[in-house]
């Protein structure tokens, strides 16, 4: 009788998956929450920071876990190729179409080819310039506003250990990316807070691209010229700020100590830094925005209410938090 009631079990489960929808249904076959396995294309902007490689795994992750086809690609920092990869998946016909701008102007004209080909397009990380009509959503953080945390943060700890009302504070900036809106945004988040406070002089500011290299390089320049009278460092993120890290403890003076650094982003390295006293604090950025992105395009695509922007969770670090929050980071 078990043996029976066994292999009418078997039996019918066999039918129930070669008959529904007159082809075999199974788990690799169907996107989560949709009525077939959608494929997505996907142009990121390169490698160039731990924060980008974080965002990436992410997207993978669960473009995989949505059972979602993605069609990803590199740009490798230039927006020439973005459009081009952009292009490619107009031509092959994607479902939907997800991009990091590198810089924020000159999408419309490929932005209107999506929307002419019938293909919705969701923005992340960093936005463009022009009506958000260009897009169907964007997803990514308030990128301004952490540039004003940045620079509360600062105001604070100065007064906090002495030095605020020094006359002038001489600071400097590692700037990301020229063009950016992550760049563009968070200058003008810490300009805007340091306005109030007219003792502290941007003595120098340029472009360290994002990347620890050319952040040490550009601060052992800054150093050159001013290594004895900088009292502080904004860097755009924690990459740059590490490699500033080492130009500055060649140049013979303390990361943390006698200058107070503050940057962006909150991934790993820049937990370490803080631990061991060298940087001071971090403001997150969050990279982990893969879930948000399948979420949205599934919504898109089954004609779901989606905001213009979905904004992500983060929140601030600094030496006080960071040993305590270490255990719990996922990039
Ligand atoms: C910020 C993101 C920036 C990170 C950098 O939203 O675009 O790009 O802060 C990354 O680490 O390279």
């Amino acid at each position: 009788m078990k043996k029976a009631i066994a292999l009418l079990v078997v039996l019918l489960m066999a039918a129930s998956l070669v008959f529904a929808g007159g082809r075999q249904q199974s788990s690799e076959g169907v996107t989560r929450g949709m009525g077939r396995k959608i494929v997505m294309g996907y142009s990121q902007i390169g490698a160039e920071s731990e924060w980008r490689t974080a965002c990436t795994n992410s997207v993978k992750a669960a473009a995989e876990d949505w059972n979602i086809d993605l069609r990803f690609s590199d740009a490798q920092q230039m927006q020439q190729n973005q459009l081009q990869a952009i292009r490619a998946f107009i031509q092959q016909k994607v479902d939907v179409i997800a991009f990091t701008p590198v810089v924020s102007t000159g999408w419309e004209a490929i932005l209107q080819e999506c929307k002419d080909a019938g293909i919705p397009t969701i923005c992340v990380d960093r936005t463009i310039d022009g009506p958000n009509t260009l897009y169907n959503t964007y997803i990514g953080s308030d990128i301004k506003e952490e540039g004003r945390k940045a620079a509360r943060w600062l105001i604070e700890y100065m007064n906090k250990i002495g030095r605020g009302s020094k006359n002038p504070v001489n600071v400097v900036e590692l700037q990301g990316t020229v063009g950016s809106a992550a760049a563009t945004d968070r200058q003008a988040g810490i300009m805007e807070i340091l306005a109030k406070y007219p003792n502290y002089k941007v003595i120098k500011t340029q472009t360290g691209n994002f990347t620890r290299a050319e952040g040490k390089q550009v601060m052992e320049a800054f150093l050159k010229s001013d290594g004895n009278i900088i009292d502080v460092l904004f860097a755009h993120n924690d990459d740059m700020a590490i490699g500033a890290i080492q130009a500055i403890e060649e140049y013979g003076r303390k990361p943390g100590e006698d200058i107070i650094i503050v940057s962006f982003d909150a991934v790993k390295g820049a937990f370490d830094a803080m631990i061991a006293g060298k940087l001071n604090a971090s403001i997150e950025c969050n990279p982990l925005l893969g879930p948000q992105i399948m979420d949205a395009a599934v919504k898109i695509l089954t004609n779901q209410p989606v905001e213009k922007w979905i904004p992500s969770e983060e929140g601030q670090y600094d030496q006080s938090n960071a040993a305590a929050a270490y255990p719990t980071r996922q990039y």
